[in-house]
């Protein structure tokens, strides 16, 4: 027999695997074959949905032969795993992203011509699979499809949400959210595993059994699994995203049903839902809600249990647990992981209790992503205890040994009637890492400055890093092809091959074809919002954008002020000779949170009042489009000129963003905040526009009494805007309206916009002067993207194997 793919072939599933070889042969075929037998459909009847669905079974087929194959090959290697543990995967759509990868893209296109189709039209009906927030959890998103490109066995472990993130509309300039409905069309990429379903308790007692305890919760559900492959780049390798839902393990109440009562009858299986029910809204904010702590039992302790079965099915040691198995936890959401491995190794294994945790530290390692203190995890120990009775002995236990280990420690997780879920994270790792060169000297120097003490070895860096299949070669296919024309396509799983286009900065024609995608992309985009959203911009203009979710230490205000400061400017002066500017925001701001709402409210305001001021609007215009999410982001970027990452400096762990518009040809206009420090580093002070205080400046400015009110006493364009804000200039029927933002700024300025203000605004006109020299422009831009290679998530990822999981890649 053949052997194809790493797997001996027989006559009859030798199509099959010639499909797997060669994945754009009969594609048109088998569209046409799902549509009739899958989707019930003939191509007369069928709508851009049924297309869809088609194409989709179609690509999916052609993903399922190599995911055999990875799972067979990973048993035969006896190789390790590694698992990533995420309250949030922000995956987008998957379809355009399978179709990459397998380089079906050519053949799609083909099919659909022929079929007489639009198929931009069938790849944009696929809603968007927004089980994240932001960063975090597109971040995760990243990292699967580098596992996958890399070769590294792995299984992303989450929660099926229902609704994913809101989704976000206008009234009147005010934030409105609605349910986000993803999983009422059928999902096409997901399989559904009854048979990997584990129940998971809450509550109840603990029994004393000699040495160990036995847990007797009082309420139970079922944790059920659904699999989704993720393929990597050509597709050598798909690894897993397993997501687990919530049901109840007594679905229905027969006995009430038949009594009449139809509502009490259904009601264990909509509570038990409830859990899986929906994604929380807040990005490093924490609400501290007991439904919180039950979504991150639940989806840690099924997945544990997932592990352990595994891992059971192929060895009978135990002790082998970390030398097999890898588990990596996405911030402190999954963190009682520590004490569930814990248990199950000890209660239910019959492990010594120090072995139980010297193994669990051996498999666990844990990435903290933000310092900002409302974010990091606490729990009171009166929830924790009436939730998981066994885990808070555990938890203490697991303090006690630490202390006992290291008798100079001076913190406990458990500390104040609460437990600290970064210092048991800490606690229960081998490896602690932050996502920037900063982040981590500051996680050594703050927040984990007397663990780090301890433990000087735990602490690593690993900088974030963004995947080039989706955030260059698919959502910039301009720029993509005039990169693989001038040095081969290599880059795309090497990107540091990025390099080699600096050489060719000499030659004209290259300048002018990188001019003439970002051109494109720009008029690509200025027609979409014309048609969309009815806004009428010049493309020549510069694209000035700054999409993340909505937070004071972003501060959309200050870029908001700068805006405003503008306007009075051109206004008092419109023959200056203006470079013309568009500014862009996109974001969501969490539904509670006030602030950040309010300041949505006042861009639209000011938006409304600058694009309608005939005077200014040849050189200026405010644009703030609904419903930010991963789609709109891979529009967005690719026609950026300049890229806003203006976070108070010590504050932004890393950004990713920043990442992709650099990649994609933008400038930064920054602060020496995260992954900009970096960014700055490797693309040259020259072309990247830095302002502002550095994180030390920061910390000290904050002691300076009335640092606000000195700032503004000392900028005339800053006191003016604010007057504008105050005196009702955006809001004419309510002048109050933003009361409390220009009180803030004033008073407090706890994120310093104020004191950032002047040099923000000289480092913009820097910007200005530097966009009307095209030429020079478009130079530093391709600087940008020929020296971004180092931020490609491959990167990271091949740093958490080598320095934190000790893992291998199985690519051949
Ligand atoms: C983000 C960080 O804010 C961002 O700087 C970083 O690039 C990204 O993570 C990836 O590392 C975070 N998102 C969340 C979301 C929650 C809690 C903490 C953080 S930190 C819910």
């Amino acid at each position: 027999p053949d052997k194809v793919c790493g797997i001996y072939v027989t006559a009859n599933n030798r199509n099959i695997m010639l499909r797997a070889q060669m994945p754009h042969i009969g594609l048109r075929e088998d569209i046409l074959r799902q549509l009739a037998y899958v989707v019930g459909k003939d191509p007369e009847h069928a709508t851009l949905y049924d297309w869809r669905i088609a194409l989709s079974h179609a690509v999916r087929e052609r993903i399922v032969d190599r995911w055999f194959a990875s799972t067979r090959r990973t048993y035969e290697e006896g190789a390790k795993r590694v698992y990533y543990l995420s309250m949030e995967f922000l995956i987008g759509r998957l379809l355009e992203d399978a179709i990459t990868n397998l380089r079906l893209d050519e053949a799609a296109e083909l099919a659909f011509r022929e079929l007489g189709i639009d198929y931009a039209a069938v790849l944009l009906d696929e809603p968007d699979a927004a089980l994240g927030n932001g960063g975090l959890g597109r971040l995760a998103a990243c990292f699967l499809e580098s596992l996958s490109t890399i070769g590294c066995p792995a299984y992303g472990y989450g929660i099926r949400y229902e609704h994913g993130l809101f989704r976000q509309s206008f009234e009147d300039g005010r934030q409105v959210e609605a349910p986000e409905t993803w999983l009422l069309q059928h999902h096409v990429w997901e399989f559904e595993r009854p048979e990997a379903m584990f129940q998971i308790g809450f509550g109840g007692e603990v029994r004393e059994a000699g040495a160990r305890a036995v847990w007797e919760p009082t309420e139970a559900v079922f944790a059920e699994a659904y699999d989704t492959p993720i393929v990597g780049w050509q597709g050598r390798w798909a690894n897993t995203l397993r997501l687990w839902s919530a049901r109840a393990v007594d679905p229905f109440d027969l006995e009430r049903f038949n009594l009449g009562d139809y509502v009490a009858a259904a009601a264990p299986e909509a509570l038990a839902r409830t859990i899986s029910r929906v994604l929380y809204p807040d990005d490093t904010t924490e609400p501290g809600k007991e439904l919180r702590l039950k979504q991150e039992f639940f989806f840690t302790a099924a997945s544990l249990r997932d592990i352990l079965r595994r891992f059971d099915s192929e060895y009978d040691d135990i002790r082998k647990l970390p030398a097999k198995v890898a588990i990596q936890l996405n911030d402190t959401h999954p963190a009682i992981a520590g004490p569930e491995l814990v248990r199950l190794l000890h209660d239910e294994r019959g492990l010594e209790f120090d072995e139980a945790v010297a193994l669990a530290r051996g498999t666990l390692s844990y990435t903290n992503h933000t310092l900002l203190p409302e974010a990091l995890e606490k729990w009171s120990e009166g929830l924790m205890g009436r939730l998981l009775p066994r885990h808070m002995t555990l938890i203490e236990r697991i303090d006690a040994l630490h202390a006992r280990e290291n008798p100079t420690r001076k913190a406990a997780a458990r500390a104040n009637g609460q437990v600290n879920m970064g210092e048991l994270s800490f606690v229960m790792a081998h490896k602690v890492n932050g996502v920037s060169a900063l982040h981590t000297e500051l996680m050594k120097a703050t927040v984990f400055e007397d663990l780090h003490q301890l433990h000087p070895d735990r602490i690593v860096n690993q900088t974030n890093g963004v995947t080039p299949r989706r955030w260059l070669l698919s959502c910039n296919p301009r720029l993509s092809a005039l990169v693989t024309e001038a040095i081969g396509e290599d880059w795309v799983d090497d990107l540091e091959q990025l390099a080699r286009l600096e050489p060719r900065l000499s030659d004209a024609g290259f300048v002018e074809g990188f001019a003439a995608a970002k051109r494109a992309n720009k008029v690509d985009l200025s027609n979409w919002m014309a048609q969309g959203h009815d806004l009428l911009v010049d493309p020549e203009a510069m694209f000035d954008v700054q999409i993340k979710r909505i937070h004071e230490y972003k501060r959309q205000h200050l870029n908001i002020l700068e805006a405003i400061a503008l306007w009075q400017e051109i206004r008092a002066n419109p023959d200056a000779g203006w470079a013309p500017r568009v500014k862009i925001f996109g974001g969501k701001a969490a539904p509670g949170y006030v602030f950040a709402k309010k300041i949505i409210r006042l861009i639209n305001d000011v938006a409304r009042v600058v694009n309608a001021d005939p005077v200014t609007s040849p050189h200026l215009k405010v644009v703030f489009l609904p419903n930010y999410n991963v789609s709109l982001a891979e529009r967005l970027i690719p026609a950026a000129d300049l890229s806003e990452q203006i976070s108070t400096a010590g504050k932004e762990a890393s950004g990713t963003g920043n990442m992709k518009f650099a990649l994609n040809g933008a400038l930064t206009i920054g602060t020496l905040d995260g992954a900009n420090v970096e960014i700055r580093e490797r693309v040259g002070e020259e072309n990247f526009f830095l302002f502002g205080m550095t994180a030390d400046e920061v910390v000290n400015r904050r002691d300076i009494a009335n640092h606000a009110a000195k700032a503004i006493a000392a900028d005339t364009r800053l006191e003016l805007a604010l007057k504008a804000i105050r005196e009702g200039a955006f809001s004419p029927k309510e002048r109050d309206r933003y009361r409390d933002i220009t009180d803030n700024l004033a008073g407090p300025d706890y994120f310093l916009v104020c004191s950032d203000f002047a040099d923000y605004w000289r480092a913009q006109r820097e910007a200005d002067a530097a966009y009307r020299d095209s030429a020079a422009w478009t130079r530093k831009a391709a600087l940008n993207t020929a020296r971004s290679g180092w931020f490609s998530s491959d990167r990271t990822i091949r740093g958490y194997m080598g320095e934190i999981w000790n893992a291998g890649s199985l690519n051949p």
